[in-house]
């Protein structure tokens, strides 16, 4: 059989075996990789111990389905002879738990980058057993061009097809599949006859890119631009397998908005439509990024039922709530890299396919994410935050200063060079125990000089030209949780008398306490009221 994992029988395994050589003959026109069409095991033998391999996947949409599993499963079986087999795992971003989940779990990952999400390489990160390099998604792909991270030896890149003349079809993501399959040695393909065919030609794959000091501008200026071509290109001599899978991506439901970041939307919205009376943002505003999850949903909810029109997306990941906005005719156009979708969009995004190729461009992570561009048209960046302190400091990644969640992903490509850049979080994390404006933040992703606007349902801080002190007030008195409010300004009052200095006034002994007192009690709450801060 050609995939793994399939205990068949009778009438089902040739019903089986018939679609899959149906689609091997529909997927894979090029002749020459017929003969290397084999097994997700057969495929994975080909995968040296201590290879650094790079894979399909970005956010759930786009990754091998077989090989990793079956790599695992290898690993799994040599480590139970004593082998000590690791690889050194490449990707877009996060992927799934056939992928990171399945080689986390025979503790086969010896380096993870640039981003993760799975909770057994979380752990295993943690606990110190999985080195992790979280890198700017927009800087993967020129750090393997530069030669930073070392040679990299296999590509597994999931497509939807192969052209008669070996170009390929991407999948529901590109992330860093051209620099892949353009950097690695050899090169495995997996052909997934789940994507709706109809997908081959909403990708635009830019080929112009080089390396310093010979690079030229970007030729775009409008985020629906088509500047390279539908097809990624790979050296049929690199191909060494051809795996046919049939597997939906890993789809999962969105929560509905909550009362929460309903208000945070709601705050948004009202800031943006400030913005555009006071002259600062065009009326059908500015390209939109925005990072996934519930809040971001919330707001894309917002816009769906707002006043706004015409509006564009220049962003990495495809969510429910643009779809919602591309059929209300809200949203004119979409460009992104990944598609990140519920069963039910997912679904929706197939039935009306045509529809959604005239409105959506996937491309490069490194296009996607590229500061050149982001600047250039003027992005409005709003993504998710773990903590922020009284000076506006970002914490998007680390819980209590060591522990990671999931990376800084594209958060600091937009941030770092949008026209707006803003971060939303619920004013309170663990069920109220902890509040997420601070002190000091006790990891710093984006620094006070990236942050501009910061977003609770409790309020909006503009940051805009304020300095630090300044920034204080603003931050406590509009985003901090009322319960933590007193406590935050007593720290200040007191740092303002304490400190070495009067442009971000801190009490180092005691900056950190409240994520100190987490630690030993499971509860930032300061005690007894405002003098209590420590
Ligand atoms: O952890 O589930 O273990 O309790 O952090 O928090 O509230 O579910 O929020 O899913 O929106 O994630 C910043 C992590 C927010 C995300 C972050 C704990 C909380 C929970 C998640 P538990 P929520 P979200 C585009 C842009 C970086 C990448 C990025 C992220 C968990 O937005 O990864 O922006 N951003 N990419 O309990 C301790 C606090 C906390 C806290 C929350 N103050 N202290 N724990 N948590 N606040 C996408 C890509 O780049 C691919």
């Amino acid at each position: 059989v050609l995939t793994q994992g399939h205990p068949l029988t009778g009438r089902v395994a040739f019903f089986f075996l018939r679609s899959l050589f149906m689609s091997l003959a529909d997927r894979v026109l090029y002749p020459d990789f017929l003969s290397r069409t084999m097994t997700a095991d057969e495929a994975a033998a080909l995968i040296p111990a201590g290879a650094h391999v790079g894979m399909s996947g970005f956010t759930g949409a786009g990754y091998p389905k077989a090989v990793p599993g079956a790599l695992a499963r290898r690993i799994e079986s040599l480590n139970a002879q004593g082998h000590g087999f690791k690889i050194g795992l490449w990707t877009g971003a996060s992927t799934a738990p056939e992928l990171d989940g399945a080689l986390a779990q025979v503790d086969g990952i010896e380096m993870r980058l640039p981003y993760q999400s799975d909770p057994t390489v979380r752990r295993q990160i943690n606990a110190g057993q999985m080195q992790y390099v979280d890198i700017h998604l927009s800087h993967v792909a020129q750090f393997v061009w530069f030669g930073f991270l070392g040679k990299l030896d296999v590509a597994v890149v999931e497509v939807a097809g192969v052209l008669p003349d070996g170009r390929l079809i991407p999948s529901s993501s590109v992330g860093n599949n051209k620099t892949w399959l353009d950097q690695a040695d050899k090169v495995i393909l997996e052909v997934n006859a789940w994507h709706n065919p109809a997908l081959e030609g909403m990708h635009d794959i830019y080929y112009g890119t080089d390396v310093p000091p010979h690079r030229k501008p970007i030729p775009m200026t409008e985020p629906n631009q088509r500047i390279g071509e539908p097809y990624l290109r790979c050296d049929p001599n690199k191909v060494i397998a051809v795996v046919m899978t049939n597997q939906p991506d890993r789809n999962s439901v969105y929560a509905a908005p909550d009362d929460t970041s309903n208000r945070i939307a709601g705050h948004i919205i009202e800031f943006l439509q400030h913005e555009v009376k006071k002259g600062r943002l065009p009326k059908d505003l500015l390209p939109l990024q925005s990072g996934v999850g519930n809040i971001a949903n919330a707001v894309l909810a917002g816009l769906n039922n707002g006043a706004f029109e015409n509006l564009t997306a220049y962003t990495e990941v495809l969510q429910d709530g643009m779809l919602d906005m591309l059929r209300s005719g809200k949203l004119a156009s979409a460009s992104a890299t990944a598609l990140s979708l519920s069963p039910a969009a997912m679904q929706d995004f197939n039935d009306r396919i045509e529809f959604y190729k005239q409105r959506i461009v996937l491309r490069p992570q490194e296009i996607s994410n590229h500061p050149e561009l982001i600047r250039r048209m003027g992005l409005i960046a709003m993504n998710g935050m773990i903590e922020a302190d009284i000076y506006g400091n970002v914490n998007s990644t680390h819980v209590m200063g060591s522990a990671i969640m999931n990376g800084i992903g594209g958060s600091g490509d937009f941030a770092r060079n949008a026209y707006l850049s803003i971060f939303m979080t619920p004013s309170l994390a663990k069920n109220g125990s902890i509040s997420c404006i601070v002190p000091m933040a006790s990891h710093v992703d984006h620094t006070e000089h990236d942050v501009q606007i910061l977003v609770t349902e409790q309020g909006l801080a503009d940051l805009r030209g304020h300095s630090p002190s300044q920034r204080a007030e603003i931050i406590i008195d509009r985003c901090a949780h009322p319960d933590f409010r007193p406590a935050l300004h007593d720290y200040v009052a007191r740092a303002q008398r304490g400190a070495v200095g009067q442009h971000t006034p801190h009490l180092l002994g005691e900056a950190l306490s409240w994520h100190q007192r987490y630690v030993e009690t499971g509860n930032r709450r300061a005690p007894t009221g405002p003098a209590s801060a420590a």
